[in-house]
């Protein structure tokens, strides 16, 4: 459904700003909007969650005791990469799902989207790029379908995805070299090649999360969206986007950390909260912990 407005989305009145903002304080696009409902609807009615939290949505949202709420979470960013909509780059939804934790077989609370990503059941992300894929894991390896739009059925392309261990690519957004450490700053100088060309690796980054991540998944590579001065927890949220894409990582032997601890053990404070994401290629993401570490310890003494 989701791919259906976002490849019409310059012949249909979806494209643009909705005319308000998220509880981010982002902008929201027409296609945010549409895509969180979409998915609210589509997935509320199913009798297979007790709640639901969204990037789009302040709050969970309960499902109500009348729809016989089901033993299941779901956290999602319905369209990630929405400033990408209007210049038709890939974007994303990204979902996460949890067994509920509360007792009872009522409408589900915060504390249900509250969990560990450790103690995630299944995680996935769509991708609206030149096909529309669906990439998703249950905890028995990463299996990739793509959308055969003459059928309406997702097809199975790969089945159980292994990252390579070393990658060909980095994504990060240089732009913001200024407010690195010293440390992210070496590890981008050496991945281009500045102290041993044998290091080097090709500069990619679309800007499009869903996209640099499937990208490095399928090819090898690192993406790093470090901590900075101006964005001291990073930018991305950690239970509906790092949580998810760390199960994925990992289930395909990658790593995702948040620069010091693995993704999925960091114990979440608030629903919405953000973290540094370095996530891929398993000896990549040592190798940037490793000089981060070694770098900003000594820069500090
Ligand atoms: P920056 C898109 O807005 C997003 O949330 C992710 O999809 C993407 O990885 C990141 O932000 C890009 O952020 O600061 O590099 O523009």
């Amino acid at each position: 459904m989701i791919s259906g407005y976002v490849r019409r989305a310059g012949l249909v009145d979806v494209l643009g700003a909705f005319g308000a903002r998220n509880v981010q304080g982002e902008e929201q696009q027409k296609l945010d909007v549409i895509a969180n409902e979409t998915v609210k609807q589509a997935i509320g009615f199913t009798g297979r969650v007790c709640v639901m939290a969204s990037e789009e949505e302040g709050d969970p949202v309960p499902v109500p005791a009348e729809r016989n709420p089901g033993k299941y979470v779901l956290l999602y960013d319905p369209l990630d990469g929405s400033s990408n909509i209007d210049v038709n780059v890939s974007i994303g939804t990204i979902f996460s799902i949890h067994k509920r934790a509360t007792p009872g077989n009522g409408p589900g609370t915060l504390a249900d989207c509250m969990q560990v990503g450790r103690d995630q059941i299944a995680a996935g992300y769509v991708i609206y790029g030149s096909s529309t894929v669906l990439v998703y894991s249950v905890g028995h390896g990463v299996h990739l379908f793509t959308l055969d739009p003459t059928i309406g059925e997702f097809r199975l392309l790969n089945h159980d995805i292994q990252t390579p261990p070393v990658g060909k690519f980095y994504s990060v957004n240089e732009s913001y070299y200024q407010r690195w450490t010293e440390g992210y700053r070496r590890v981008v100088q050496m991945f281009k090649g500045v102290e041993d060309p044998q290091q080097r690796k090709n500069a990619r980054y679309i800007g499009s999360l869903v996209a640099d991540f499937h990208r490095n998944l399928l090819a090898g590579g690192v993406f790093m969206y470090p901590a900075d001065s101006k964005s001291p927890k990073g930018k991305l949220r950690l239970q509906y986007e790092a949580n998810p894409l760390a199960f994925i990582a990992e289930q395909a032997g990658g790593k995702a950390t948040d620069g010091a601890r693995r993704i999925l053990d960091i114990e979440p404070e608030e629903l919405h909260q953000r973290t540094p994401l370095i996530i891929g290629s398993t000896s990549d993401v040592d190798f940037v912990m490793q000089t981060v570490t070694e770098v900003d310890a000594a820069t500090v003494t």
